[in-house]
């Protein structure tokens, strides 16, 4: 038993170490992602906890139940438990506010994105299938982001030091505007905008995709971000 318990201990020590390494190897490439991220690791590890917890308990109740070890008449006659109740019941709570708390500052901001003053916005207008982009008050600025005789993606570049808002919405069904890597995805509704707000990205470049299922051809929706 004490063997198990020390390699026990070990996995779940390699395993924290493991998530650890591979969260700070991999730099958020803006604060939604970032954000994401850290939200994203405490669940992980919060779950693990609670996994590992569960896997020792149905252990030790197997090998007790397996082995030849009288059973004592107190133990069977265990029906209800106050401590034990009032215990887990607490515990649930507390760790599902604490995560609804975190959640929220980033939510927030999230939310509140149309009440933003940018430099710049942006209109992304869903389409089946492909996006479309125009920079607002700007003539013939219009463009889509695959090119449809030769199939090349048409990047939407941004400037890292400037100030963005993207108004979304739809020209036909329901997509939604995911860019992985930024930490974000917004529905593309007809006849309804939603609003990102975008500032400090790293130079780079960060794939769009949609999610939310529009027909076909939806598997194959591309676009580009290019932060220069
Ligand atoms: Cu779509």
């Amino acid at each position: 038993m004490n063997k198990l318990r020390r390699k026990s201990l070990l996995f779940v020590l390699g395993f924290l170490a493991l998530i650890n390494g591979l969260y700070s190897s991999i730099a958020a490439p803006n604060d939604y992602r970032e954000k994401y991220d850290e939200i994203f690791k405490i669940q992980l590890i919060l779950s693990v906890i609670i996994i590992i917890m569960v896997l020792v308990m149905a252990i030790v109740l197997l090998r007790k139940y397996k082995s030849n070890e009288a059973i004592s008449p107190k133990e069977i006659k265990v029906f209800h438990n106050n401590k034990l109740e009032i215990g887990w019941t607490l515990v649930a709570t507390v760790l599902v506010l604490y995560l609804f708390f975190i959640s929220l500052p980033p939510t927030e901001n999230f939310a509140a994105a149309n009440n933003k003053q940018a430099d710049v916005t942006i209109s992304v207008i869903g389409h089946q299938f492909y996006w479309e982009f125009a920079i607002e008050g700007v003539v013939n600025s219009s463009f889509t982001s695959l090119n449809f005789t030769t199939g090349e993606i048409i990047p939407l570049v941004l400037f890292q030091n400037t100030t963005y808002l993207l108004k979304v919405t739809s020209a036909d069904v329901i997509h939604s505007f995911f860019v992985p890597e930024l930490g974000f995805k917004v529905d593309a509704v007809p006849g309804h905008y939603n609003y990102v707000y975008l500032e400090n990205i790293q130079k780079g470049e960060y794939r769009v995709t949609c999610a939310e299922y529009c027909g076909v051809n939806h598997y194959n929706m591309p676009g580009l971000i290019k932060v220069v």
